[in-house]
């Protein structure tokens, strides 16, 4: 398990099955954090802070830096 990388993603969200997918023929395995979509946790606060466009999949990076688009992930 890397712990220097975080996956911000939803069961419910298509574009994150992605990673996921990738992740998984890969073997890699990291942290995933659940954003409820249903709920709208991705326009909180909390989650703006870490991606503006307020999208999942969003990667953190160990230095904080987020990328929230599925090819650059
Ligand atoms: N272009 C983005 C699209 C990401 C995207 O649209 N994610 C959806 C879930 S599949 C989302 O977070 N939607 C939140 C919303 O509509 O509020 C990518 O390729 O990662």
């Amino acid at each position: 398990m890397s712990n220097d990388l975080k996956l911000y993603h939803s069961a419910a969200s298509p574009n994150a099955r992605r990673v996921r997918i990738f992740l998984a023929e890969k073997g890699i395995a990291i942290p995933l954090a659940p954003v409820d979509l249903a709920t709208g946790q991705q326009r909180s606060d909390a989650f703006s802070a870490i991606n503006p466009r307020r999208v999942v999949p969003t990667l953190v990076l160990a230095d904080g830096t987020a990328i929230g688009e599925v090819p650059a992930i």
